[in-house]
């Protein structure tokens, strides 16, 4: 892909475009302003990073929301800050979950349109219907009257739904008794009999989603990701797309492919402030920048400690078995100054034989000044060797876990 050709230079619904920001950089650096380059690239930054993407979940009492939302946000039912699950009072507002890494992200747990008393209508106005950018709404058996009618109500709106049928994981063992099991069988009776319930309830062409939330990867839940994310506005899709669990290697190969193009401003930032020299490239880096761009790669790809233990509990793969298959040393250990410096100093061969082709091409683009590209180019090249290698690593370890 070339630069010329990227789609997202156009996004009505952002302030600042690819085509300005790169025009701004030029500018300032022509007039030997790096400080002022900077400036702009953190800005466009951190407006990409901020997008706010505002997840409904709704449906009736123990239809299983909460548990939807607390694997959603990567969150064990009884870590702290989970949406409580199980037998609890319902509550009549919606709450609010931010997903922990992404907090621009939020899941809203609301209550079931049947413990409100109130028409759909008015039950939409009680949650502030605006803010969000699309509807779930759950059920554990065929989608009831209530579910409908909310639906109906949303699309009058001009708002998305989905509807998800939770708990799959339990017909699939109730049914696993019977002689003639077949979970593809299984999963088309429960589809189809969804489709027609809501057809029947006047719903058009219903979009059905069989999910467990104790197993994403299976059923149809990376079906849903695929759907909402050719149904958002293109500049929510990363949003949505770092929230999602790692339940395949496509999603992390996207999510790898997101952080990549986000490099060539990281750089530009590195190579724009007085960095610390790295001992074997000869070129100073800043090294806080790298410090909080790699923990976003650790994060995003679920290969921080928490997430490993959680994905060993949930997998019943051992968690040592986990680590054992990880590469990186930036995995287990908090990233810090100094183990980036370490890294970088033990791979500085590695670092210094990559192609530079991919960097330079950046360097006209943004009128990147000679004082500057040896940095920039370092930069670039540094943070594709982590990512590479923290990308290989999640792909191991799903493949391990899950695959
Ligand atoms: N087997 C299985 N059980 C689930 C699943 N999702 C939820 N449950 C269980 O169903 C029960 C209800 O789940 P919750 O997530 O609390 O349901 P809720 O919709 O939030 O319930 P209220 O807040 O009371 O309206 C809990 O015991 C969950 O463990 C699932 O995918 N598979
Ligand atoms: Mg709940």
């Amino acid at each position: 892909v070339s630069y010329s050709t990227f789609s997202f230079w156009k996004v009505p619904s952002l302030r600042i475009n690819m085509e300005d920001l790169i025009a701004g950089v030029k500018e300032a650096l022509q007039n030997n302003d790096s400080a002022a380059a900077a400036a702009k690239v953190q800005e466009y930054l951190e407006e990409q990073e901020n997008i706010p993407l505002n997840i409904a979940i709704t449906g009736e009492c123990g239809s299983g929301k909460s548990t939807f939302v607390n694997a959603l946000r990567g969150i064990d039912d009884n870590d702290e800050g989970a949406a409580p699950t199980g037998v609890v009072e319902t509550t009549s507002e919606g709450t609010p979950y931010p997903h922990p890494n992404y907090p621009n992200v939020t899941l809203w747990d609301l209550p079931g349109i049947g413990t409100t008393k109130f028409p759909a209508d008015e039950y939409l106005k009680l949650v502030g219907f605006e803010k969000f950018d699309f509807f779930i709404i759950i059920s554990d058996t065929r989608f009831r009257e209530n579910d409908v009618k909310l639906a109906k109500e949303i699309q009058k709106m001009k708002k998305k739904f989905y509807f998800v049928r939770s708990k799959i994981d339990n017909d699939i063992q109730a049914e696993r008794r019977k002689r003639d099991f077949s979970a593809e069988g299984t999963l088309t009776k429960i589809r189809a009999n969804c489709i027609q319930g809501l057809q029947r309830q006047g719903v058009e062409s219903p979009q059905v989603f069989l999910v467990s939330s104790f197993q994403l990867h299976l059923y149809d839940f990376s079906l849903l990701h695929e759907t909402l994310e050719r149904e958002l506005p293109e500049h929510k899709r990363d949003a949505l797309l770092f929230v999602m669990p790692n339940i395949n290697l496509e999603i992390i190969n996207k999510k790898k492919e997101a952080f990549q193009s986000k490099i060539k401003y990281y750089s530009i930032l590195s190579a724009g402030v007085a960095g610390v020299p790295v001992p074997g490239l000869s070129v100073a880096v800043d090294l806080g920048l790298m410090v909080a761009v790699v923990s976003k790669y650790v994060a995003g790809f679920g290969l921080g400690k928490s997430s490993l233990e959680r994905l060993a509990a949930s997998s019943g793969v051992p968690y040592t078995d986990l680590s054992a298959v990880i590469k990186s040393k930036l995995s287990a250990a908090k990233t810090t100054k100094d183990l980036i410096l370490k890294l970088l100093v033990s791979a500085a061969d590695i670092v210094t034989s990559m192609a530079v082709e991919e960097a330079t091409r950046w360097i006209p683009v943004f009128g990147i000044v000679a004082s500057m590209s040896l940095s920039f180019i370092t930069t670039y090249k540094a943070l594709n060797y982590f990512l590479n290698e923290l990308a290989d690593d999640a792909q191991k370890v799903f493949t391990k876990a899950l695959g």
